[in-house]
């Protein structure tokens, strides 16, 4: 058989006659997967169904990895959880997780304890960057770092979201800087680490909703953790689901709180 006749079974194969994809050897839960992918979601009915069938395939297509993939839901009130348990009994490596209370933080860190994989990636279901999963796992199996976090404000990025949620992470990163003492761009969205070196710093963070992921950063700075800023080409699928100014209180609020942790508690 010629290369692009196998290419073009392994097409045919890909999906069932009814459409649904076909669980491949990679679609059962690893003992003890290399990486394991968790995703937040909070009233994603939209895209969730569409972002997790074309994730789990591109995974398994592009990298020769074991994986399991945690979807960390809390407080939704549309059809986000029924279709996250529909997609937990079509897949056995994606687990998913639920709290009552929509709390971003909360959701992350549940994801990361749960999660099995020596190497964890944090992702958002209106991203789903498989481009940012193979740079930072080549980092991280190169031993290049221990902890590879996705930079959507340095100068070779590339950010599509429209300018005033361009400033507001920009706000956001002077703040965490000015206030806490952080040294690096960006603290929100991908990341990726080693499981065990962070687990001990994940424990410690106190403050949650959006700016536990800031607070996780911060405090892996301060515990000398060997982190590497790359540079992300970020192109959401749909504005956010919570209006940006809705999240303005609280990220205040535990702004304050993180600064005060970091200054005076450290
Ligand atoms: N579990 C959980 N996930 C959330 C919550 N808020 C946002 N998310 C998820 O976090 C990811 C990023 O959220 P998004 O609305 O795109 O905000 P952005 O990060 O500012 O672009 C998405 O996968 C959301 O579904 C929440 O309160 N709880
Ligand atoms: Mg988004």
């Amino acid at each position: 058989m010629t290369e692009a006749t196998a290419a073009t079974s392994r097409k045919k194969n890909r999906t069932t006659k009814n459409g649904k994809p076909r669980l491949t050897r990679r679609m059962v839960m690893p003992d003890d997967p290399l990486v394991t992918i968790v995703i937040p979601v909070y009233n994603e009915e939209k895209i969730l169904r569409t972002a997790i069938n074309s994730l789990m395939m591109e995974v398994s297509d592009r990298f020769d990895w074991d994986f399991e993939v945690i979807i960390t839901e809390n407080g939704s009130t549309d059809n986000t959880v029924p279709i996250a348990k529909e997609l937990g009994q079509r897949y056995e490596n994606l687990k998913v997780l639920h709290c009552p209370e929509p709390n971003y933080g909360k959701a992350l860190r549940q994801g990361i304890l749960a999660a099995k994989g020596t190497y964890v990636l944090c992702d958002e279901i209106d991203l789903c960057d498989t481009n940012f999963y193979a740079e930072a796992l080549r980092i991280l199996m190169n031993d290049d770092a221990d902890f590879v976090v996705g930079s959507k404000l340095l100068a070779e990025a590339e950010d599509e979201r429209p300018v005033m949620r361009r400033t507001a992470s920009w706000v956001l990163n002077q703040m965490l800087r000015y206030g806490a003492g952080f040294k690096g761009t960006d603290t929100h969205g991908l990341k990726s680490f080693q499981r065990e070196k962070l687990l001990n710093v994940v424990n410690a963070c106190k403050v949650d909703k959006d700016i536990f992921a800031s607070e996780f950063v911060i405090r892996a700075e301060r515990a000398y953790v060997r982190i590497l800023e790359i540079p992300i080409s970020l192109k959401e699928i749909r504005p956010p689901s919570i209006h940006l100014f809705k999240r303005v209180p609280s990220a205040l609020k535990n702004i304050a709180r993180l600064s005060y942790l970091m200054r005076i508690k450290g």
